[in-house]
Formats: C-alpha cells, sequence, structure tokens
C-alpha cells in the first residue's frame, strides 16, 4: 500500500480523456498527509527519493539554529517581534502596506476568500485550481460561496475565460464575489501566468467592480521562471498567498499580503480559524531565511525538473511534452504503459522513489531542494525500468 486514498471525483473532462480500459478505476486519487507505517519507514530510508511534493522540504541547519535562537512573544497580541519582522519584511517585497503570518495556504487562501466575498456569492477560479479541490470545500464552508470553474487547458487563465463567467445582480442567479488564480498553476504542471495576462484579468475585473485574489503558494517559482520581481508580477492582485513552506524551504508557514485595511480584518479571521499561534516567532525564525534566501536557488528546481520531464519523455508509454516544463513541477500521462497512475506510484514507491497519482491518468513529480540532480537520474531509471518491465510482459 502506498499511503494514497481516494478521495471524490476528478474535474469531468480530465476523466472523459481516461480511455475506457481505465475506467473501473476512474475514481479521483489524492494523497493523504499520514502515509500508512509501511511508507512511513521506507521515508526514513537514506536512499528514497521523495518527488511527492515541495512541502516535503526539511528545514536547514541554519533555519533550525534561527529557531532555536528566535525572539518570540504572543503573537495574538502582536508582540512576537519575529513573526512582526517576517511581515513587515514581506510586505515590503510585495510591495504592500501589510502581511499576514498563517500557519497554511489554504488558511491564507480561505481567510483571502472570506475578506472579499458575502455568503451567496460566487467565487470564479480554474477547475483545477488548489481553492476548489484541495481545501476541503472551505470556500462554502466558511464563506458561503460556490466556485464557478473555468477551465484553461495549458493553465493560463485569461480575460477571455472569466468575462463571460461573471455574473452582476440578478432575482434568479448568484453573484459573482472574486476572481481567484493561481501562480504557478499546480495541477496543470507549475505553468506560469505571463504578467501580461494577469494584469488584464486584474484591470478588467477591477472594472467590473470585483476584486481579485492570487493563490501564490508558488509565485517566486513564477517570478524566478520569468526573471521579474514579485512585486511587479503580482501587483494587480487585492491579495496574494505565498507559502514559505515550499520550495522556499521553511518546515511551516505561508503570508497573506495585501492592504492594511484588509490584513486588519484577516487577524480576526485567521484568530477564527485557529490561527493565532502565540510565540510562533520559531516558525517565522525559519520563515525569514525561506523568504530571503530560498528564491535564488528555485532554478536549480527548475532545471532538474526539465531534466526529468526530458527522461520521461523517452519511456514508451509515457506522454509528457518537456517544452511545457517551465517550473519545477512535471505531470505526465501514464496511461500508454499499461498501467494507471496509481499502480506505477504504488510500484515506484517499492523502489524507493516517492511521486503521487493526480488521477487514474496523470503523476505528479515535483522537485525540490531536498533532491538532487543525481537523484532525478535514479527516480528516472527506476521509471524507465517498471514500464521497461511491464512492456516487456504484455
Ligand atoms: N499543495 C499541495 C497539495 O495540497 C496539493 C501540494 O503538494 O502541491 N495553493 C497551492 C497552489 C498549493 O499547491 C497548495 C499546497 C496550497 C495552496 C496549500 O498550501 P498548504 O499545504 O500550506 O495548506
Amino acid at each position: 500500500m502506498s499511503g494514497l486514498k481516494a478521495a471524490g471525483s476528478a474535474p469531468a473532462k480530465l476523466l472523459d480523456r481516461i480511455d475506457s480500459k481505465a475506467k473501473p478505476q476512474q475514481q479521483a486519487v489524492m494523497y493523504t498527509s499520514a502515509p500508512e507505517p509501511e511508507l512511513n519507514e521506507r521515508r526514513l530510508s537514506a536512499t528514497t527519493i521523495d518527488l511527492r511534493s515541495d512541502t516535503v522540504t526539511k528545514p536547514s541547519a541554519e533555519m533550525r539554529r534561527a529557531m532555536f535562537e528566535a525572539e518570540v512573544g504572543d503573537d495574538v497580541y502582536g508582540e512576537d517581534p519575529t513573526i512582526n519582522r517576517l511581515e513587515q519584511r514581506a510586505a515590503e517585497i510585495f510591495g504592500r502596506e501589510a502581511a499576514l503570518f498563517v500557519p497554511s495556504g489554504t488558511m491564507g487562501n480561505q481567510i483571502a476568500i472570506k475578506l472579499h466575498t458575502h455568503h451567496g456569492q460566487e467565487v470564479i477560479c480554474e477547475e483545477r485550481g488548489h481553492v476548489f479541490n484541495y481545501e476541503m470545500a472551505m470556500m462554502a464552508h466558511f464563506s458561503g460561496v460556490v466556485p464557478r470553474t473555468v477551465r484553461a487547458e495549458d493553465g493560463v487563465v485569461t480575460w477571455r475565460h472569466v468575462e463571460p463567467k461573471l455574473r452582476s445582480k440578478s432575482y434568479d442567479a448568484a453573484k459573482t464575489g472574486l476572481v481567484s488564480l493561481e501562480n504557478t498553476h499546480n495541477m496543470a504542471g507549475g505553468v506560469v501566468t505571463p504578467p501580461a495576462v494577469f494584469d488584464e484579468i486584474c484591470d478588467s475585473t477591477h472594472a467590473a467592480g470585483l476584486p481579485v485574489h492570487l493563490d501564490g503558494a508558488r509565485i517566486f517559482n513564477a517570478a524566478v521562471a520569468l526573471g521579474i520581481p514579485v512585486a511587479r508580477l503580482t501587483a494587480k492582485a487585492n491579495t496574494v498567498m505565498l507559502c514559505l513552506s515550499k520550495g522556499l524551504g521553511a518546515p511551516v508557514g505561508s503570508l497573506l499580503v495585501g492592504s492594511a485595511e484588509q490584513l486588519d480584518r484577516a487577524r480576526i479571521y485567521r484568530k477564527a480559524l485557529g490561527g493565532g499561534m502565540r510565540q510562533a516567532g520559531i516558525l517565522a525564525a525559519a520563515g525569514l531565511i525561506a523568504l530571503e534566501q530560498g528564491p535564488q536557488r528555485l532554478k536549480h528546481d527548475h532545471v532538474n525538473a526539465r531534466f526529468l520531464a526530458e527522461g520521461l519523455a523517452q519511456i514508451p508509454g509515457i506522454k509528457i511534452d518537456p517544452g511545457k516544463v517551465q517550473t519545477n513541477i512535471v505531470i505526465c500521462d501514464v496511461m500508454g504503459t499499461g498501467m494507471t497512475a496509481p499502480e506505477l506510484s504504488r510500484k515506484l514507491a517499492q523502489h524507493n522513489v516517492l511521486a503521487n497519482e493526480v488521477n487514474a491518468q496523470l503523476i505528479r513529480f515535483v522537485t525540490h531542494l531536498d533532491v538532487t540532480r543525481e537523484q532525478c537520474a535514479q527516480a528516472l531509471e527506476v521509471v524507465a525500468s517498471i514500464c521497461g518491465a511491464k512492456a516487456h510482459r504484455a
């Protein structure tokens, strides 16, 4: 067992593309955060190559030292000097008035949705977006809103996708409250939205009297790929959520940035969600290092992801266009191997290579600071040998 569990249905169009042989396996699958014991043991092995996510990165020795020495106070009173410094630096880097440290990207996104919407409204987002698919239906639960999805095949949402979905006041349809975008787009394969496309959506959405929230869990990956500062890339969004705990390497934490008024209200919602973490300066200390130093090394993850994609493209039965891999996420179609993605994922785990399926057809590999080029090469050998053995038997 690989610790994988069924998690509801996959987006309809994704399922449509799965061939009929795979139909009995069609349930969308997503990993649990608590792998089963066998996998836990495997994870302890020094030889495991963990490509499940950049969330698995471990804090560096420098981060651990900073955590040990961090000056702390009660953050619910606003008295944790390390958190205050982290929030101030994030606000500066993003060119905003204020920032708020939150335990997770999920909480940051959900606070933003709550800030911008009223119960009974719709949130426009991409069909595979994190806010819709992987945040436990919290937009409905906490904010009382429903998603109105658009499908951007290549993961780049444009104003052409958004405009027809906007709904203004009417007596039979819910009104749009927010446009929520994701850059990079995780489940589209770490795809970067070009700044001009993003700016146009923001300008046009604002002209329609609506706000834009950006799920920038991997916004530094996008900025590095484009070679422009995050402040420029995100300037037109009303709020931005960014994660410290993914490719930037912090053990825990995300930030929400925006105006002073928004972030003042956000503190209330963070507390309501149980995110008032008191002396969490020990986490912010690692977060500061992630924020200042993390972005510089993301380019290595991008080069490794392209290397992985090029290798995967050579393996019979695997479909991927390496030219489309722009950042640290590689999603490929494995149906041609004669295995479903969960089957391949399980076989890989038996050989100490961890990668999660997105659904029956697609598997995701994510590069990060704890995987080297050599490990990517080894992972490719394992994939090739499993697929080769399967092809040989067929
Ligand atoms: N993404 C995780 C899983 O939840 C899918 C991953 O392994 O990629 N926005 C985006 C775009 C994300 O990819 C994630 C995490 C989040 C938000 C949520 O961040 P956390 O895990 O800190 O709540």
